[in-house]
């Protein structure tokens, strides 16, 4: 093992999704652009989160909005390492948010325990050794390039089976390259190379998902597509804050189609719609 770290398992939370808080320190993330740049702010923003319900924190220093460019490896290193060290050293549970080896490898030393990775190892493979020989868990999404142009590349036969395939694929080659089953989460990727439709019918067949046999993870926090709700046709979707219920709701329908977790920003609001689930649940 290189990190020198004990191998960690999935964490899981009985009778409800795991809730991961997300904590962008970017300047420019389309859901809290600028909002925690300075790692200060990050850290408090990760405790309120933690203080909120989260399960994991998810510290990310890459922008992925749809066009984004993206920061050198140095910069990033510089936005996320010392968040997560500070979040790990209080307790939190912390996940790294990235597509690059180095910033994995760095960050599971400053204490994170989890890589989640938005491009399913394709945009720096090097990334599957270092979680390989951390024994950490791995969360892959689907992905077919990036932010700039991707887009371009939401093109689709049918995009609930075009997006179990690839994922299956990607499965394989990720257990291949020594990453272990239980520790493999697999993304279906909402927004990225991915209009409405493709959004709404991937969320409407978690099931197909779910099927492939890993446990799921859902990021539909605060994304575009749930800001056409409520927004009258010809206007502007409404703005990212205002798409907290939404996203609620797409919660509550991951935690009935069996997910193993979901991505958000609004912790608290989650936190309480997941709670509504499990009590119908326990009183059927
Ligand atoms: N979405 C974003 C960033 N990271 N990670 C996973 N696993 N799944 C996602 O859907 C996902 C992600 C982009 O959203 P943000 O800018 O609000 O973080």
């Amino acid at each position: 093992m290189t990190v020198g770290t004990p191998a960690t398992q999935l964490p899981v939370a009985p009778g409800r999704p795991v809730v991961m808080g997300v904590v962008n320190v970017t300047p420019d993330s389309f859901s809290d652009g600028g909002a925690w740049f300075e790692p200060d702010a990050a850290v408090e923003h990760g405790r309120s989160l933690v203080a909120d319900g989260a399960d994991i924190v998810d510290v990310g220093g890459e922008s992925t909005r749809p066009g984004a460019e993206r920061p050198s490896v140095e910069e990033e290193l510089r936005r996320v390492l010392p968040v997560v060290e500070a979040l790990a050293a209080e307790g939190a549970v912390v996940s790294i948010d990235t597509m690059r080896a180095v910033v994995a490898h760095q960050a599971l030393r400053a204490g994170a325990t989890l890589v989640n990775d938005v491009s399913g190892g394709l945009a720096d493979p090097g990334i599957l050794a270092v979680v390989a020989d951390a024994g950490c868990p791995y969360v892959a999404m689907h992905w077919r390039g990036h932010s700039t142009g991707m887009q371009s590349r939401a093109v689709y036969g049918d995009v609930v089976a075009d997006v179990a395939h690839e994922l299956t694929d990607r499965r394989a080659a990720i257990l291949s390259a020594g990453v272990t089953a239980e520790r493999l989460v697999l993304d279906p990727g909402l927004g990225f190379a991915k209009y409405a439709p493709h959004n709404w019918a991937l969320l409407a067949h978690l099931d197909a998902l779910t099927a492939i046999g890993q446990p799921v993870l859902v990021g539909a926090s605060r994304k575009t597509f749930l800001g056409r709700i409520g927004a009258p046709p010809g206007t502007d979707p409404r703005p990212p804050a205002d798409r907290d219920a939404a996203t609620a709701a797409t919660s509550v329908l991951c935690a009935l189609a069996g997910v193993w977790g979901v991505r958000v920003h609004d912790v608290a609001g989650t936190r309480d719609a997941l709670a509504v689930v499990h009590e119908v649940a326990a009183h059927r």
